[in-house]
Order: C-alpha cells, then structure tokens, then sequence
C-alpha cells in the first residue's frame, strides 16, 4: 500500500507512512465527497428550477453533521496519531544509551555535520572563531574540541543504533529532510531543535533542504552514509587519524 513512498529506511518510518496514507484516504473521500456536492448543487440550484436565491440559508442537521464529522476526524488524525508521532521523535529521546549524537549545523547552502569525536563531548564553538576553513567556528583549543570531527554534506552512521541530531542554522531558516529516514525538523538560527531516529538499512541516502532558504537551495544537498557499526568505527578512527 505504501510502495509510492521512498524506501522506508529507519524504525518509524512504518508509522509516518500509516498516518501518511490515513491523511491521504481522508483528504480523496473529502475530495470525492465536496466534488460531489458540488455537481449536485449545480444542478439542483440551477436558475431554470430556482429563480430567486433563498435567502434563509440551508436547513436540516446534514450540512452541520458533516462539518462535525471532518472536524473529528482530523482531531483524531492529529491528537492520535500525528502529535504523539511527532513528540517522540523530537521532545522525547530515545531510551537508548548508546545512541549516536551529531550536531548538524546547517547553512546557505550546505550542512555541517559536528561530531563529538572519542570524548563524547562536542568542543566549545564561537561565531567569532566562524572563517572559510572553520565553518562551525569549533575552538580546537577547548578542552574537548581537538578530538571534534567535522565533515561538509556528509553524515556516517552505524545501522541499528538511534541518532540523535542536534540541528541549528548560521543563517536562514533551513530543513533538514531525509525522505528515506522519514525525518524532516526546521533549522531555526539561534534554536537547537533535536530530532532523532533508528536506520535500519546500510546504504546511501539524500539529506535535502525543505525550506525554501535562498537562490541555492535546490543544491542544499548532503549524503547519509549508513554503514555497519565496524564500518562507522573505521571511519571515526580514520577521521581522528586525520586530525594528528
Ligand atoms: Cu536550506
């Protein structure tokens, strides 16, 4: 049923895709359903059968019946599945210890991707350290940013253990999509908004902007590379190497 959508590549994406297709089926009976009606109306109200416009309005319980209707509908839609989808992949974290923490730093028209490095610990980070070889403005000098790794457009991670990405942007409001992961969360300049999920298949998938955020935007475009947890092991020790 939902083999329209893009390869569902992380633990929830299953949901998202169910509360997709129930919008999906509300949205064509709603589109069927005032279609309809309009057809009817045309029709019934036509000027050769009704001459003059009642200026009563419509009477009987029908046409209230349906907005409530519509109205339940999409509450339940939103407070059942939707909000509670959201908040755990957000708000909440994942119950996971082991759960990798990236910072993803976004920008016109790239996305910075800030590892914590074998410390665990992300590095202090200044807007005043910010220069064309230091995009994040990362201060190797800290205490526990030498061991920092930071790629352009370019995210590794292990398959089966959750991420949680810590987003922000150095200018405009971006969005960090990835259709695959079934993740998109804004970046807001200022705000560092989490979003987090489990991948659970290795490969190669887009990272895209989602907001509208400058001339560039269609290029706003990073690779996540998922990769078996030995693999992500060699790339964190390659990296670290780099840095010696
Ligand atoms: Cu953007």
């Amino acid at each position: 049923m939902t083999s329209w959508l893009p390869f569902p590549a992380s633990s929830h994406a299953g949901q998202v895709d169910f509360v997709m297709t129930l919008v999906h089926i509300l949205m064509a009976l709603l589109f069927i359903g005032w279609g309809v009606y309009f057809v009817w109306v045309l029709f019934r109200f036509r000027s050769g059968r009704q001459k003059k416009a009642s200026a009563g309005g419509a009477r009987g319980r029908l046409a209230l019946g349906t907005e409530v209707g519509v109205v339940i509908a999409e509450a339940v839609l939103l407070v059942v599945f939707a909000l509670p989808l959201w908040y755990s992949q957000t708000a909440a974290r994942p119950t996971d210890t082991n759960a990798v923490v990236v910072r993803v730093i976004a920008e016109q028209f790239a996305w910075n991707v800030h590892y914590p490095g074998a410390d665990g610990q992300f590095g202090r980070t200044a807007v005043s350290l910010v220069s064309g070889s230091n995009p994040i403005g990362l201060d190797r000098n800290s205490p526990t940013g030498a061991d920092d790794i930071v790629l352009l457009s370019e995210m590794h991670l292990p398959v089966n253990r959750p991420v949680v990405i810590q987003l922000s942007s150095k200018d405009v409001v971006h969005s960090f999509g990835v259709p695959a992961m079934r993740v998109k969360q804004d970046a807001i300049p200022g705000v560092i908004a989490p979003v987090w999920f489990t991948p659970t298949s290795t490969g190669k998938f887009e990272i895209v902007c989602s907001q509208l955020c400058g001339l560039a935007h269609y290029r706003m475009r990073g690779v996540i590379i998922v990769e078996s947890e030995s693999a992500y092991r060699k790339f964190l020790a390659d990296e670290a190497a780099l840095l010696k």
